[in-house]
């Protein structure tokens, strides 16, 4: 039986690899961070009781910043297949602790590697890195491919950028198998509650009901390449079953606006939205409401604002990618497109909107979690 090691376990992505792995007979370890509260929420439903013979899913309390620790999970486990998932991962949140984002994202990933060198498994342990198209920042060719130079716009992109060069240092300087995944942004109902897609299909799917008054966003003329999650490990898995380790460019080569996203997921509640003035003006109007999931709402409501409070210090204004080499080479191919992503988000958050909609009719306390 094969094992594998994912940091980030406890992540979007962590929780779709374990899935996909397990499924593929794997056991599979995961390092969590220890918090005060639970965190494991995206992992908890393929939880297998330690105590059990057999169990193949196993987490084990780490943390990137910490090398004994890493150290020590990978001499007990001896994995074949590491994934290096684990990140501070919100490219705004960087620009305000920019050194613990290097820390994790930059360190963390030569501990990991280093680690592995340390214990002698550079011949049995191959390396996944979760690389990233931010690495193209301001960029220098469209569409974005393997070889396109990398312009990184803020602490994340350049804390990955280190991390993609020693993951490509291993590999040739001790024969490591190790790779990189340059991986366009990709989405799903478990993606964090910041990042935009989700803040947009689970804002809104609140406001229909009356939980929120109105989404404020920032740049919304950004543009974006969006696929989906379990699309996007599955080819994470694909890159270590090879002869050799390449990098690849995994991306849907589809680009769309965040004002694009916005008025779909507005569509999928039966809310027609028109955009009004430019800049920090510039509103989203409720025009017509078709259906019954928006009875919160009617024709004239504003329901998006801009705050450029979350406007970045530099932005990453469009990403396209090119993901041909994954096609040719492994054979890829993304299954779900971002508007089919976008209805599967919508109608999952209006589902938990509704959830709490009737907690909240009857008097009952609110999760914390829609305070945030
Ligand atoms: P998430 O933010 O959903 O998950 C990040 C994971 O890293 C969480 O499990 C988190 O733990 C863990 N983590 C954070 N800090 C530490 C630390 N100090 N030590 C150990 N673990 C830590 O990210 P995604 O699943 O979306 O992304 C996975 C990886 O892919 C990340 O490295 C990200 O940068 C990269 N990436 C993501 C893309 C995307 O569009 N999703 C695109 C390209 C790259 P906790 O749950 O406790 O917070
Ligand atoms: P990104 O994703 O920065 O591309 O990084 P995010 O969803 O945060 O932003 C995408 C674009 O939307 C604009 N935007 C907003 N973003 C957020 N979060 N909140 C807003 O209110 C808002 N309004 C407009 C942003 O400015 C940006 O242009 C993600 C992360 O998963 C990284 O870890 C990963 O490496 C990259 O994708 C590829």
């Amino acid at each position: 039986m094969k094992k594998a090691l994912i940091t980030g376990i406890t992540g979007q992505d962590g929780s779709y690899l374990a899935e996909f792995l397990l499924q593929k007979g794997y056991e599979v370890h995961g390092i969590k961070r220890r918090a005060s509260s639970f965190n494991t929420q995206r992992v908890d439903h393929i939880y297998e009781d330690p105590h059990v013979d057999n169990a193949r899913f196993k987490l084990h309390y780490g943390d990137l910043t910490d090398t004994s620790n890493l150290t020590r999970i990978l001499q007990d486990v001896e994995p074949d297949e590491v994934y290096n998932l684990g990140a501070q991962s919100h490219v705004a949140v960087s620009f305000e602790a920019p050194e613990y984002t290097a820390d994790v994202d930059a360190t963390g990933t030569l501990r990991l590697l280093e680690a592995i060198r340390f214990l002698g498994l550079e011949k049995k342990t191959r390396f996944y890195q979760a690389s990233t198209s931010e690495l193209y920042g301001k960029v220098q060719e469209i569409p974005q491919r393997e070889t396109t130079p990398f312009h990184p716009r803020s602490p994340y992109a350049v804390a990955k950028l280190y991390a993609y060069w020693i993951t490509v240092n291993y590999r040739e300087a001790y024969g490591l198998y190790a790779c990189n995944g340059i991986l366009f942004n990709h989405e799903s109902p478990r993606r964090g509650e910041t990042f935009v897609t989700r803040k947009i299909t689970r804002g809104l799917a609140n406001i229909a009901l009356g939980l929120e008054p109105c989404l404020y966003m920032g740049n919304i003329d950004s543009l974006r390449d969006w696929g989906h999650a379990k699309d996007y490990v599955r080819m994470q898995w694909m890159m270590l079953q090879q002869d050799a380790p390449e990098d690849f460019v995994i991306a849907t080569g589809v680009q769309y606006s965040v004002r694009e996203f916005i008025s779909w997921a507005a569509a999928d509640l039966g809310i027609t939205l028109e955009f009004k003035g430019t800049g920090v003006d510039e509103i989203a109007v409720v025009t017509h409401i078709q259906g019954d999931l928006a009875p919160a709402l009617k024709p004239g409501d504003v329901i998006v604002r801009i705050d450029p409070r979350y406007f970045r210090p530099a932005e990453v204004e469009t990403l396209l990618g090119d993901p041909t080499k994954a096609k040719e080479k492994l054979g890829w191919v993304p299954e779900v497109t971002a508007r089919d992503m976008c209805r599967e988000m919508v109608e999952a958050d209006h589902k938990a909107a509704r959830r709490y909609a009737l907690l909240k009719e009857h008097g009952l306390d609110l999760p914390v979690s829609l305070e945030g």
